[in-house]
């Protein structure tokens, strides 16, 4: 089977819709994880499941589990999935693009009077992004039975508490452990998404097969000063906590230059001072840390030194710190069997493509634990990423499309993935 112009058009259609779900009153897009758009996004996905046949149903993690049933009953399934929610202002294809492409495989055997063996499942795992309580993968950590550093009375971005926030989506927080999927039900995984970095663009690639997944620790930091005139304080009388973190943030790239390799990446995304007055020493400074890699050592490494650098920065600032780890997750391999297995049917439909990582997470890095896992990368113009000018080409979405669902079909062929 190859892809025909209707799959192509009708999942350009839908990433467009859902993008439109999350249209702000300033014109910006974002369906922040549990919010009004996100469920509005994820509603609308509903509708297109369950009008293409498919049983749809929620878990107690709030994920969205659309089944098309297989000719054995009770085999176990094969798992598209990934997720809807954005970051502030995100493009229109990260996540977006592997559920609209799961659901376009289930709608296109459907149609088409084909039936696969091993019943079929989209999942749209919830809040992946993680930038509303600051650590990601929250649905299909529950979903792979992995808890979470989660509080019922943590805060997000907007100070609402974690419990209420997911009551209001529909969700208990103390049953999401429920959501935990024991692996005889599931046969293999497999996630499209696009490349978000510029590897395949640049190489004049269509697609890619992931090789591994970055592993990723995100910590928030808290640097304590003395919030002061800022008139009348002599400079060495100062305790100052944003000139400690400055001093601190300045000095991360030069860190993760000389400590990590071609793939080490350290971000500080967020930053919050207090009182935030003009005229006050800042009194107090928080701020995100991340830091990504293919090599779980090299990451350890890397953290202990970056925690020393704080430590003494703030110590010949005389301010105090503290140091809270909110997400750490070790790199992962993708299956081998999967991998061959795509590369098998890129070959055979002559898609040209090239193994490569990935430095974004995803899903698939929990789910690669517990089930045997893949992912397949579309280009991604210019590698432009969690930005509004994030875009990929038809045609390389449509060789995306072609190789997502001509490995479905080879999986559905296999008995065991061991
Ligand atoms: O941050 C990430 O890598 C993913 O896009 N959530
Ligand atoms: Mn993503
Ligand atoms: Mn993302």
């Amino acid at each position: 089977m190859t892809n025909s112009h209707k799959n192509i058009e009708r999942i350009i259609e839908r990433l467009e819709l859902l993008y439109e779900c999350g249209l702000q009153e300033d014109g910006t897009h974002t369906r922040m994880a549990f919010s009004q758009e996100d469920q509005k996004g994820r509603a609308l996905f509903e509708t297109w499941c369950e009008e293409a046949g498919l049983t749809v149903r929620q878990d107690a993690a709030g994920n969205v589990i659309a089944r098309l049933e297989g000719r054995q009953a009770d085999s176990p399934a094969i798992i598209m999935g990934s997720h809807l929610d954005t970051v502030p202002d995100g493009g229109k294809f990260d996540g977006v693009l592997g559920c609209v492409s799961g659901l376009e495989v289930c709608q296109t055997l459907s149609e088409s009077g084909r039936r696969c063996e091993h019943p079929l499942e989209v999942i749209v795992f919830s809040d992946e992004e993680g930038f509303r309580f600051s650590a990601g993968m929250v649905g299909s950590s529950a979903f792979v039975g992995e808890a979470q550093n989660m509080q019922a009375d943590d805060l997000d971005i907007t100070g609402a508490r974690r419990e209420d926030v997911y009551h209001n989506a529909g969700i208990d927080f103390h049953k999401m452990a429920e959501a935990k999927r024991s692996p005889e039900t599931v046969h293999c995984c497999l996630e499209l998404h696009v490349e978000q970095g510029g590897n395949l663009d640049q190489m004049g690639l269509p697609v890619g097969i992931v090789s591994s997944i970055a592993g990723v620790k995100r910590m928030q930091i808290s640097v304590a000063g003395e919030a002061n005139h800022a008139g009348s304080t002599r400079m060495d009388q100062r305790h100052d906590a944003l000139v400690a973190a400055a001093k601190f943030i300045a000095q991360l790239p030069e860190r993760v230059k000389t400590l990590g390799d071609q793939y080490t990446v350290g971000t500080v995304g967020m930053i919050h001072v207090e009182p935030s007055a003009v005229n006050v020493i800042p009194g107090a400074c928080q701020f995100s840390l991340e830091i990504r890699d293919q090599e779980a050592k090299l990451m350890e490494r890397l953290a202990t030194a970056l925690r020393e650098d704080l430590d003494q920065i703030c110590r010949e600032a005389g301010v105090s710190y503290n140091w809270q780890e909110q997400l750490s997750h070790a790199p992962m391999p993708m299956h081998e069997g999967l991998k061959q297995l795509i590369k098998e049917q890129a070959e055979a439909s002559s898609i040209p493509y090239t193994v490569l990582p990935s430095g974004a997470f995803h899903d698939s890095l929990l789910l690669a634990e517990h089930f045997p896992t893949a992912m397949i990368f579309v280009a991604s113009v210019a590698g432009k990423s969690h930005c509004k000018e994030e875009y990929s080409r038809p045609e390389d979405l449509g060789l995306g499309f072609d190789l997502l669902l001509e490995t479905v079909l080879a999986a559905d062929q296999i008995k065991f993935f061991d």
